[in-house]
């Protein structure tokens, strides 16, 4: 061993931090195997910045402590529903502050977090490589990328290459460089996209103590993941933030989740309200459901004090914290509104930068920690499984201080504009759109992409009927008319106007499938569409649809069997697309 692997043995096997467990066999252990445990506890070590494995154990030992004690960490605080912007499509109020929020739209850097496993959703592979829908089948770090190409290109200053920062873990690292890479960045240029690493997770707790859980055959220590708060220190410690800023000139950083195919269209709004409001954070919510697996944005007042906070309260949490101030029902809907009325947290946060890296600078990025042990004994003391310390992105207001503390707000709107993760297995998803909550499966997320392009188009005035709901698998979706407007042909409802010049000359049918891409420069002034049509146009050339009737037999949907790929089986249903129209410079084709 080196001597910094001898110093964390000794370290580990004291009566202090209580690990000896993991040293007992190493009498007759093979030097190999020592080391190699060694190896593992030092980069444990490295990773938890937090105070290395020693903190680790001190700070496992109080949470642990107080979890045993039933104390609740919000505790003293009083929660109400906080004051926020809220919003809907087309209103003049909508498109005021779409239109503040363009002008910042040029100086962006984004953080996409896509380090999870996907547990609840069951796939196989990355979910960064999942079509968003499959009208296009294109995949969501694809739709990612190219919409930041475009505001690159439509809002950035001259030569401007906007920065892409990208948070993985060892389970999705190797999956995303290889899409990546096989797709050429999807267009970026190579220092461009920024990865950071979550460590490999913290050792797992086997009791009140924090022993460390091992695995009896090799004997390394068992981990579990740390959570998406991982995301501030990685920030930190690779420079990304400070680098943004000071040499970049990004002065907004905007953070999303890895499948949500509606997380741009109301970007440009939440950085007008940013502006506005000169929020330091700003949070995207949505009208939440009780119970809903989306956290809660609560104001918390710490009582006898005027201390506040505009903070997340996970959705595990909320009930118990309202139970214990005051609203003896909990979390639950209001009568009137059928919504919990706290705002739903969908985890699409949008910093001030420089506040952001000053606050960095400050904290090193360490978040609060919480620890969650299910008990087997009424006493607490045995786990039913082993625990871990984990950490949430969206507790940064917990980390501000001063004034910034009070820069904390949200921006809300419904959930068909900027929320439809695929979170769920679609047997999962089945029983929660029975009990009238959103069921975040692959087919809710492709028809929710499908309806927003729709609804913006509506609220301009052009004529979109929606065909009735399909149901499978259980999952009962609109999926007709499908339609996709490509980001470098629309990013934001505020250009919808400029596309569709005379809206009213504008018609759908239910049955239609619409997708229109650019680079170059298309206008869609009449068209009547009942079939599939597909419009696309080269760089440095334009394409003008006036008067064009299309009529075909369109693209229809199948049931999926068993020889169908895991991405369409998750669906139950795979597009035929028997007729398609094509127009391009040349007219149609
Ligand atoms: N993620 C990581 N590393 C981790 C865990 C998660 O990068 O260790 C990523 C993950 O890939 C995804 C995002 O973080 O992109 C969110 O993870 P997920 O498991 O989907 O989070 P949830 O438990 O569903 O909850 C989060 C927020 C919650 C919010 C909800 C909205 O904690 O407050 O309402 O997302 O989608």
């Amino acid at each position: 061993l080196s001597d910094s692997q001898k110093q964390l043995v000794q370290q580990l096997n004291s009566e202090e931090c209580g690990q000896s467990h993991l040293f007992a066999d190493w009498p007759g252990m093979s030097p190999q195997d020592r080391t190699a445990v060694a190896t593992q506890l030092e980069a444990l070590d490295g990773a938890y910045g937090n105070g290395g494995l020693a903190g680790y154990v001190k700070n496992a030992v109080k949470l642990l402590e107080n979890s045993r004690k039933g104390v609740n960490p919000l505790d003293g605080w009083e929660p109400q529903v906080p004051e926020g912007a809220a919003f809907e499509i087309g209103t003049d109020k909508y498109k005021a502050t779409e239109a503040k929020g363009l002008e910042e739209l040029g100086s962006i850097g984004f953080v996409l977090v896509a380090g999870g496993l996907g547990e609840r959703l069951g796939y196989n592979g990355i979910k960064l490589e999942l079509p968003t829908e499959l009208a296009t089948e294109t995949c969501y770090l694809n739709y990612y990328i190219h919409y930041i190409l475009s505001i690159q290109k439509k809002y950035g200053k001259d030569g401007c290459k906007l920065p892409l920062c990208i948070m993985v873990s060892n389970d999705t690292r190797a999956g995303t460089e290889a899409l990546l890479k096989a797709n050429n960045n999807f267009g970026m240029e190579e220092g461009q996209i920024s990865i950071v690493q979550q460590g490999s997770g913290v050792p797992a707790l086997l009791d009140n103590a924090a022993k460390f859980s091992m695995d009896e055959t090799t004997k390394m220590v068992i981990t579990k993941p740390h959570g998406h708060g991982d995301i501030h220190e990685l920030l930190y410690t690779s420079g990304v933030a400070k680098t943004w800023y000071s040499e970049k000139g990004i002065k907004w950083l905007c953070f999303f989740q890895d499948t949500n195919g509606l997380a741009f269209h109301t970007l440009p709004l939440m950085l007008g309200v940013s502006k506005e409001l000169d929020l330091v954070m700003n949070s995207l919510a949505v009208p939440r459901k009780a119970k809903q697996a989306i956290g809660g944005i609560a104001k918390l007042t710490k009582q006898g004090s005027d201390e506040v906070k505009t903070v997340n309260v996970e959705y595990n949490q909320l009930d118990p914290l309202l139970r214990g101030s005051g609203f003896p029902d909990g979390d639950v809907n209001d009568k009137e509104t059928g919504f919990s009325p706290f705002p739903g947290n969908i985890n699409q946060l949008l910093f001030q930068l420089k506040a952001y890296s000053d606050v960095l600078e400050r904290t090193k990025g360490i978040m609060p920690e919480f620890v969650n042990p299910k008990y087997k004994d009424e006493a607490k003391t045995i786990f039913k499984k082993p625990a871990r310390l984990e950490c949430m992105m969206q507790d940064f207001p917990t980390v501000l201080s001063g004034d910034d503390a009070k820069k904390v707000g949200f921006t809300s709107i419904s959930s068909d504009m900027c929320f439809s993760p695929v979170k769920n297995a679609t047997s999962d998803g089945v029983g929660l759109q029975q009990k009238g909550t959103a069921p975040g499966v692959a087919a809710t997320g492709e028809a929710d992409q499908y309806g927003a392009f729709k609804a913006i188009m509506r609220s301009i005035g052009c004529q979109v009927e929606d065909a009735a709901e399909e149901t499978h698998e259980g999952i009962k979706a609109v999926l007709s008319p499908q339609v996709v407007l490509k980001p470098d042909f629309v990013t934001c409802p505020a250009e919808y106007s400029e596309v569709f010049p005379s809206p009213d000359k504008v018609k759908i049918s239910s049955k239609s499938s619409l997708v229109v891409s650019g680079p170059g420069s298309v206008v869609i002034e009449s068209l009547d569409l009942d079939g599939a049509l597909v419009i696309e146009c080269p760089e440095g050339e334009t394409v003008t649809v006036k008067d064009l009737t299309v009529k075909n037999d369109g693209w229809v949907r199948e049931a999926a069997d068993a020889g169908s790929p895991e991405y369409i089986r998750m669906r139950g249903y795979r597009f035929v697309k028997k007729e398609t129209a094509k127009f391009g410079p040349g007219g149609l084709t």
